[in-house]
């Protein structure tokens, strides 16, 4: 008998809800809940894939161990013995910061992970933390630290009030949003449009979204900074800026306006590739909406400037009165708090406390930017990594110069992945220990709720039951923290030290409903259950005095950090330091059917053209005799790649663009379609030691290349 179940997608940020019709056992198929009134209906070739990953043959549902070249099969309590064993072992023998932690972002799309990640992360008792923000949101949640005082407060686009949106470096329509939860995105772009609103796009390539906008302007790629100071100078200069209800708790506005004072349109136009007269129009027709939002997200974040750039972003926000206002930036009011929660107990965030041992890149919240991690394995000394735990996530694939991590973990004594694939990262392991799907486990999108651009709230059991004999992530991580500290001898120190069985009073599930009560719509998990579409708390809410954070309660609007950063700018605009002839810049592309590297295994993903291509402008490839089709080696400081040309006008001039998370020929992944459609990787030309100074996030986006014949 055909059963339906009520699910939550949780692959990206936008929550899609899910009609799964199942026979108790098989999934039958997987649509959009058209009763879901966050997602409405719609529903992505991913969402509709999750069926596939659940039935994936290479998917593993039990812990293996390297023998050999191959691997074997072995029970949980054998797999975490020795996992615990060796790496107590490798601490007391070169100290704990021997190892490394690195965790990815399927994290942030699982509640009982995130719930369970504290005790998991403080268990090891290393400074060596890493994590995929360094390659994505690091320099949002700097910026919020430093001008609110707050790392989780997110100024969030009230998409569905806005009159004119203009979307910098981001590309909604392909990624459903970035820190911004919004499903069925492009039809809500659309109906800023329809009612009359305005959406405009800056982005060195005419992206999905820039297709549905009513403007596109090209934009050198990392030079955005330059941009957002000539529309500030001309808000400043027409005497436009109106910072309106936020002008008594805003510090610093007249040192921006010296600042910016420095940067007239005119000066910075022939670098950022946009007209001055365009960049006056555009400031002009901000300063003049009555509900307008400056939105950036990897493409202003994972660049030479990405500190400054979205500190810019937020700053025009800000001096147009457009920050905690209807129709603007708004900060949410999630059932559960977390922001409030940090304020409550004074953990805003942490920056800079202390540098890692070899570059010195600055600590944000206890971990280092992963442009650290290679060196610090390769370099001997005290503090040196020897061994990893890799947690959700794929570096191989997804962090600067893979070859080179490929070897350093070729370095390591020992390395134990939490992982459901054998791919490009897991291939390196001693150990592997699977989680269940995302169809067994029940689902509170905890982080896309902090970030939805309307207040909503939805928990939905898990489509099936966990199998006999598997372990959801969360318990995996407890029980390799149990395990560690019982090979360490210690009982006494930490969460970590507690019996497993007192652990699951603290289970994820009960922390969510005492959060959930506590919170500031009084919800709980038997209350959302009566609601399997989810409940909508309304738009949000103007509240920047109730949440700011800083010592004075005031917007921060110069931190010293990013003004001191202004110096390094103004090279840019130098004209000795230009690319030299016949070089590009090289920026990164997402695909509708990809997420980041891991779900090129699953046939309809995957199926089609070749996605994994080198784009380039057809002016250029004119000049080189280049055409579509033919191979094409693109070569950066750090190695080379083949790829396959794409001549297209959707390229700016001298900017080629490029898909990343593909190459999965790598020998010894054990991914059978994926090895099938295997592309190149992106990250294998990409430079680890470039990286935004301030911040040390990594530049995945303006990578000096040439591209030749090959
Ligand atoms: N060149 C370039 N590189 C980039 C980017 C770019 O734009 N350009 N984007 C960056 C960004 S924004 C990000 S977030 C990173 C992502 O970086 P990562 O998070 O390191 O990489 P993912 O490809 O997301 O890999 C996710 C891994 O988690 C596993 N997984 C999936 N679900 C689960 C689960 O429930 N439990 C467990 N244990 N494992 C699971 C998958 O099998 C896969 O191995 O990539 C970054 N890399
Ligand atoms: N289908 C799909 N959806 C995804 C993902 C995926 O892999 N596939 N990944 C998820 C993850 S982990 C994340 S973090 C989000 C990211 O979400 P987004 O940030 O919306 O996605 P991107 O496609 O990386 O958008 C970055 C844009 O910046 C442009 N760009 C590059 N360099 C510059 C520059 O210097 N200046 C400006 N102004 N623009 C620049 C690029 O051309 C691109 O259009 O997407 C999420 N959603
Ligand atoms: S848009 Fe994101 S949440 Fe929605 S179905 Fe696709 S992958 Fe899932
Ligand atoms: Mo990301």
């Amino acid at each position: 008998m055909t059963k339906t179940h009520y699910g939550i997608c949780s692959i990206c940020e936008a929550i899609c809800g899910l009609q799964i019709e199942h026979d108790g056992k098989n999934i039958i198929s997987i649509s959009g809940d058209k009763h879901d009134n966050f997602s409405r209906g719609y529903i992505c070739p991913k969402g509709i894939a999750l069926q596939d990953l659940h039935n994936d043959p290479d998917r593993l549902r039990l812990p293996v161990r390297r023998k050999g070249s191959g691997w074997e099969e072995v029970s949980w309590a054998d797999a975490f013995e020795e996992a615990g064993g060796r790496i107590a072992e490798i601490q007391k023998k070169y100290g704990n910061d021997a190892v490394a932690v690195y965790y990815g972002n399927p994290i942030a799309h699982n509640y009982s992970s995130i719930l369970a990640f504290l005790p998991f992360i403080k268990g090891f008792k290393t400074r060596n933390v890493y994590s995929a923000n360094s390659v994505d949101s690091l320099t949002r949640v700097l910026v919020s630290l430093l001008v609110y005082g707050n790392q989780a407060l997110l100024p969030i686009p009230d998409i569905e009030r806005t009159e004119l949106f203009m979307i910098i470096g981001a590309n909604p329509v392909i990624s459903n949003g970035s820190v911004m939860a919004v499903p069925d995105c492009e039809r809500r772009l659309m109906e800023i449009r329809e009612r009359g609103g305005k959406l405009i796009v800056i982005d060195p390539r005419y992206t999905e979204t820039a297709a549905i906008a009513d403007a596109h302007y090209f934009i050198r790629p990392g030079t955005d900074a330059l941009f957002l100071l000539a529309m500030l100078n001309v808000m400043f200069e027409e005497e436009i800026a109106d910072p309106d209800k936020l002008s008594p708790i805003i510090d610093g506005l007249d040192r921006l306006k010296k600042i910016v004072a420095e940067y007239p349109p005119e000066r910075v136009a022939d670098t950022v590739g946009i007209p001055s007269g365009d960049i006056k129009t555009l400031a002009r027709d901000f300063s003049s909406s009555s509900k307008a939002i400056c939105y950036g997200r990897l493409g202003t974040s994972t660049q030479e400037f990405g500190s400054l750039a979205t500190w810019l972003v937020d700053a025009v926000n800000i001096v147009t009165g457009n920050l905690d206002r209807p129709g603007g930036m708004m900060f949410t009011t999630p059932a559960v708090d977390l922001a409030g929660l940090a304020k409550l107990f004074r953990q805003p965030g942490t920056f800079n406390r202390w540098q890692s041992r070899v570059s010195g890149l600055p600590e944000f919240n206890g971990e280092f930017p992963v442009a650290a991690l290679a060196e610090e394995i390769e370099t001997p000394g005290p503090g040196q990594i020897k061994a990893l735990v890799t947690n959700s996530g794929n570096p191989i694939l997804s962090l600067p110069n893979g070859r080179r991590l490929d070897r350093a973990f070729g370095m390591l004594e020992f390395i134990v992945s939490i992982d459901f694939y054998i791919n490009e990262t897991t291939r390196h392991a001693d150990i592997i220990l699977p989680s269940t799907s995302p169809m067994e486990i029940d689902h509170y999108p905890l982080l896309e709720h902090m970030v939805g651009i309307r207040n909503t709230a939805h928990y939905t059991p898990a489509s099936f039951p966990k199998p006999e004999g598997s372990r959801h992530n969360w318990e995996i991580q407890l029980d390799l923290i149990h395990h560690i500290e019982r090979n360490r001898g210690a009982m006494s120190s930490g969460l970590g030290g507690l019996k497993r069985s007192a652990l699951n009073l603290f289970s994820p599930q009960r922390q969510l409903n005492l959060l959930l009560k506590l919170g500031p719509h009084k919800l709980s998990i038997k209350k959302l259950k009566q609601f399997p579409h989810g409940v909508d708390l309304g738009p949000l809410v103007p509240r920047i005095n109730e949440v700011i954070n800083t010592p004075n309660r005031r917007i921060n609007l110069v931190p010293e950090v990013l003004a001191g950063d202004l110096e390094r700018l103004e090279k840019k605009l130098d004209p000795e330091e230009s690319l030299g002839e016949g070089k590009f810049l090289l920026i990164s592309r997402r695909t509708l059917r990809s997420m980041n590297s891991w779900l090129h295994n699953i046939p309809r993903l995957v199926k089609g053209k070749n996605r994994c291509t080198l784009m380039m402008n057809s002016k250029d490839a004119d000049r080189r005799g280049f055409e579509t089709g033919q191979h094409v080696i693109v070569t950066s400081r750090v190695g080379k790649i083949r790829a396959p040309l794409e001549v297209t006008d959707e390229m700016m001039p001298g900017v080629v663009s490029l898909t990343f998370g593909w190459g999965h020929d790598r020998e010894g992944s054990m991914l059978s379609v994926a090895r099938e459609h295997a592309g190149v990787s992106m990250n294998d030309i990409t430079d680890e030691y470039l990286y935004d100074k301030v911040s040390g996030i990594s530049v995945l986006d303006g990578i000096p290349v040439t591209v030749s014949e090959g």
